[in-house]
């Protein structure tokens, strides 16, 4: 059976855990704390050796990292992922989107307004995590005030990645308030056959 080495209030491991459900895939969860180190020891580092969660175990010593791979390897074959070249390659291009200009700030800026203590000295990176993060739900809003979902209008991985942080970036300071069609499409999102929430 497929194990799922994860921490529950990550979004990149949520992806998994939401994907793995709906797709209604039987897989153990193992509870990783990554801030008590457990993503460094040696064991977990044979697994994954860039050493973060999710880290997916397939088979005897064949794993997988990178939560936006992990969503490609299961949704495969499935509705979630268009086989139509397009709208696959449109589909990595938001998964792309997710890692380089939305989850290194939405992601940090909640990582460190919740998790680390009032006083940290990397508080005073917020301010530039919620301006380069305003401006990646900007282009989401852009987007979604046209469509229903991210790629050809339906439910897809692309929905999925982008949902996961975007639906608690209020925990990293962001105020959705002004973001109506974000709103909108976290609810459809919500509506989805097998939905579960983070945690
Ligand atoms: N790009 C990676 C990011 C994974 C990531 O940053 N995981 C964090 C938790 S959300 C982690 O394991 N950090 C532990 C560490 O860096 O030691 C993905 O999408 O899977």
């Amino acid at each position: 059976m497929y194990k799922v080495f994860g921490m529950s209030i990550s979004g990149n491991c949520y992806k998994v855990k939401l994907l793995l459900t709906q797709l209604k895939i039987e897989y153990q969860w193992q509870e990783v704390n990554v801030l008590r180190g457990e993503t460094r020891t040696p064991e977990f580092l044979a697994m994954n050796p860039n050493g973060k969660v999710p880290t997916l175990e397939i088979g005897a010593g064949q794993y997988l990292f990178e939560s936006n791979a992990i969503l490609c390897y299961f949704a495969d074959s499935t509705p979630l992922l268009s086989t139509d070249k397009f709208n696959k390659a449109q589909t990595l291009q938001w998964l792309f989107f997710e890692q380089y200009a939305h989850e290194p700030y939405i992601a940090v800026a909640r990582f460190i307004n919740k998790l680390l203590p009032p006083d940290s000295p990397r508080r005073a990176e917020l301010p530039r995590l919620q301006e380069r993060g305003y401006q990646a739900l900007q282009v989401m809003e852009e987007r979604l005030s046209k469509v229903d979902f991210l790629v050809n209008n339906n439910y897809s991985i692309a929905d999925i990645a982008l949902y996961a942080y975007t639906h608690v970036a209020e925990d990293g300071g962001f105020d959705l308030g002004s973001f109506a069609a974000i709103q909108a499409w976290m609810e459809r999102v919500r509506q989805q056959p097998q939905y579960i929430p983070m945690g």
